[in-house]
């Protein structure tokens, strides 16, 4: 089973803006709103292709009740630890000329008695899992060492532990070696302290990573694909040209790719470009955290991969 953890859940609003300017009063043409935060984005694309899947973190007020109204109808197996706090929102406004803005709260306080029913239940669902998913921003109360300790105490039990966070949950999350990472160039800049505008300046930020005995890291380039470190080898990942209309939760649904290759085992080079695709796939719709199954295996056929030696 793949557990899905979203310490920081979101209703993502999706707002279509013709002429966004900031100082205006503009209209949506069109809101869509979506049980978001980056672990439900993987988990609803992980359950297109399986239903061993369970999703868990925190969630609290009517936002809280809207997300589990949202994975109940979609049959996603799920258990939160209730909170006192309000879940969070995050805006996407997309306008007409193209741009899209995000805005993301900074969550609910989590109070020390919520946090440890959580690491109760997290050590429940760990003994049915096999592979963990932790995914997103720490909600405030939460120490930044969080991600960090569940990647011990996953590893000590022979779990494969996915992270995919940012800024300082994800340095102290490093130390813990988890089995795959995957920062974004931007995550990769502030981790490595400079700007990067090459592949070759990738390889190179990369090293440091490489130095955390990390299995699988994974720097995405958007369009521009990712490149993957595995075992002293880089892999330059190139996908297809596509119609991109919401790339929002692109990465998300690479992490879902990944997810779903470790749980059935498929062979390096085809999680590779099952990950590529789900990202790819992700971007053709309008909603995050969607892909089309067949426009997955479509696209696999369409990404090439060229291995270097490091
Ligand atoms: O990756 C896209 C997204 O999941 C948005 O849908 C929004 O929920 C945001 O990320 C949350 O990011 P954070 O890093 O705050 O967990």
């Amino acid at each position: 089973m793949i557990l899905t953890i979203t310490l920081n859940p979101s209703i993502d609003r999706r707002y279509y803006i013709k002429g966004f300017e900031k100082d205006k009063v503009v209209r949506a043409e069109d809101v869509q709103y979506t049980p978001g935060g980056k672990g439900l984005n993987v988990t609803r694309v992980v359950k297109k292709f399986t239903n061993s899947v369970m999703a868990t973190g925190f969630i609290g007020g009517k936002s809280g009740s809207f997300i589990k109204e949202k994975l109940d109808e979609l049959e996603i197996n799920n258990k939160f630890i209730p909170i006192s706090g309000e879940t969070r929102s995050c805006l996407a406004i997309h306008s007409d000329d193209g741009s899209k803005t995000e805005i993301l709260e900074k969550g609910p306080i989590i109070s020390n008695k919520e946090i440890l029913k959580f690491n109760d239940l997290y050590n429940e669902l760990l003994e049915e899992s096999e592979i963990i998913c932790a995914s997103g921003s720490l909600p405030q109360g939460l120490p930044i060492e969080t991600y960090k300790d569940m990647i011990s105490v996953a590893k000590a039990k022979n779990k494969k532990f996915i992270l995919d966070t940012s800024g300082d949950a994800l340095k102290k999350g490093i130390e813990a070696s988890p089995f795959l990472v995957k920062p974004n160039k931007e995550e990769l800049e502030k981790l490595a302290g400079h700007a990067i505008t090459s592949n070759d300046e990738v390889i190179r930020a990369s090293k440091y990573l490489l130095e955390n005995d990390i299995e699988i890291i994974v720097v995405s380039l958007g369009k521009d694909g990712a490149i993957v470190f595995n075992r002293g080898y880089a892999y330059k990942i190139n996908i297809p040209n596509i119609k991109a209309i919401n790339s929002v939760g692109s990465g998300d649904s690479m992490i879902a790719g990944f997810a779903i290759s470790l749980l059935e085992k498929y062979d390096f080079e085809y999680m590779l470009k099952l990950a590529s695709a789900c990202g790819t796939a992700n971007a053709m719709e309008e909603e995050t955290g969607k892909v089309d199954v067949d426009n997955v295996k479509s696209i696999i056929n369409e990404v090439s991969i060229t291995k270097l030696k490091l």
